[in-house]
């Protein structure tokens, strides 16, 4: 049966055609039109990316390879006894766009089973930092760190022809995809459990062996694979993803693009933000005498949180105008697992709450909550109430859309990203007579 990386090759030979009609006999058509408002904040919405791995509709959120997660949780095999699908059948799923069988799946476990041993320098580098660094700027200086390791790298300055760019990218993406959970959980262990590390055990999948490294026990392994697939990808113009994407238009190889796509997430407004949520249930919590607040205390400390200047962390979006279904589905491991865990419970009442706020407060175009709304809620109830350390399992999950989008770059020849600027100057022109 073909593996992975011959069905992939297959996908890139039928789609290549279709960049290349678009590009000679359609190439000048309009497709969508800038304003001010967008120039200056923040490109918001101008459609000018592309990608198949994942689209997000406002109001319905994301779909990975056109499936809803729902869908893609239903569609995928599962570990025997796991409610979740195995991690590396999503990353064949997100690289084909085809269900693997199980058998393809489990070749996939393999492989990365080969690959995930990590190099010794990267732990000696991880502990010559400062003990008390985030582990977000631990996670990227580990990456970059194994940047010597890359094939493509090497093969780029070997002389390759451009037609062949995908494959060597794919084979960093495998490598670093298969290491990313070791690394995670060998940061975990450094910083908050006195550099005691947990070996892989070679016979896991990524999601028991993420949950065996960390020592966390089940359902800790089902959460990892919920977890890494819920923030896998979110379409191309978030900026963990569109900075990886961008810095790898450069033709640098995935090491460099996803550390820097690292670097991206740990912004408070993106990646950082699920750790804020934790530290900030946990402030209403102690505000309110430690136990669940009534729904008119917390309305109180809401509008006091808005009122100081402070946004309401895990709920808004740039894109989404309704409940991210990140959160639905994590809402449903809750409901089944943490449901008389009084955090959980504090997420629901806020659920119940702070949309209304929002919309009375006026300002934020989506009142819903985000992915970050609970997930940090979900790892303090296995244990791991470290929440600097939440953006790191993002990192891990977003490592799998970004670096399937890198592949497909690559394939398709997607070029330098180039953007113009211009000058105020140029803008206010552009309004006389307006
Ligand atoms: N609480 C309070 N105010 C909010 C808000 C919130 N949750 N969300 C948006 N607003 C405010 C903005 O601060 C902005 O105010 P300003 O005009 O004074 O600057 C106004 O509403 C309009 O913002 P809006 O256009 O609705 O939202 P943006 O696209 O500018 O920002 C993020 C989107 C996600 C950054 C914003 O909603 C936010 O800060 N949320 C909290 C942090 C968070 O959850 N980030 C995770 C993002 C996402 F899940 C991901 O990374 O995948």
């Amino acid at each position: 049966m073909a593996g992975l990386k011959d069905i992939l090759h297959k996908k890139i030979l039928e789609q290549r055609p279709r960049v290349k009609r678009l590009l000679q006999e359609h190439g000048d058509v309009l497709f969508d039109q800038v304003t001010i408002g967008q120039v200056i904040g923040g490109a918001r919405g101008i459609k000018c990316l592309v990608t198949d791995i994942s689209h997000l509709d406002p109001e319905e959120g994301v779909r990975f390879r056109g499936r809803t997660i729902p869908e893609t949780f239903a569609a995928l095999p599962k570990a025997p006894g796991s409610c979740y699908p195995y991690v590396e059948g999503f990353w064949y799923y997100l690289l084909t766009g085809e269900v693997p069988t199980e058998r393809q799946a489990l070749d996939v476990v393999a492989d990365f089973q080969r690959r995930q041993q990590i190099p010794e320098y990267v732990f000696d580098a991880l502990r010559a930092m400062p003990r008390d660094l985030h582990p977000m700027a631990m996670l990227s200086a580990a990456v970059v760190a194994m940047q010597g390791e890359s094939v493509f790298a090497r093969r780029y300055n070997e002389g390759m022809n451009k037609m062949d760019y995908w494959e060597p990218m794919y084979e960093d993406a495998c490598d670093l995809l298969a290491r990313l959970p070791g690394i995670a959980a060998f940061i975990y262990r450094l910083k908050y459990r006195d550099d005691s590390p947990i070996s892989a055990d070679p016979d896991l999948d990524m999601g028991g062996n993420f949950a065996h490294m960390m020592g966390i026990e089940a359902p800790y392994d089902d959460v990892a694979r919920m977890y890494f697939i819920l923030h896998s990808d979110h379409e191309s113009g978030n900026v963990s993803a569109h900075t990886t994407r961008l810095v790898a238009s450069a033709l640098a190889d995935a090491y460099y693009s996803f550390s820097a796509g690292v670097n991206g997430l740990s912004g408070p407004l993106h990646g950082l933000a699920n750790q804020e949520v934790l530290r900030w249930i946990q402030g209403v919590m102690k505000k309110l005498g430690g136990k669940l607040p009534s729904e008119a205390e917390l309305t109180d400390f809401l509008w006091d949180t808005l009122n100081s200047g402070q946004v309401i962390p895990g709920y808004g979006h740039a894109v989404l105008r309704k409940t991210d279904p990140r959160f639905s589905a994590q809402m449903t491991f809750c409901e089944k697992h943490l449901a008389d865990d009084p955090m959980f419970q504090l997420v629901q009442m806020i659920y119940r709450v702070a949309p209304k706020i929002l919309m009375e407060h006026g300002k934020a175009r989506n009142p819903w909550p985000n992915v970050d709304a609970q997930s940090g809620v979900i790892q303090w109830h296995f244990g791991v109430t470290e929440y600097d350390f939440y953006t790191v399992l993002f990192a891990v999950g977003r490592a799998i859309g970004v670096l399937a989008n890198i592949t497909w770059d690559r394939a398709l020849g997607y070029p330098l990203e180039r953007p113009k600027s211009v000058t105020l100057d140029m803008l206010e022109e552009a309004t006389k007579g307006r």
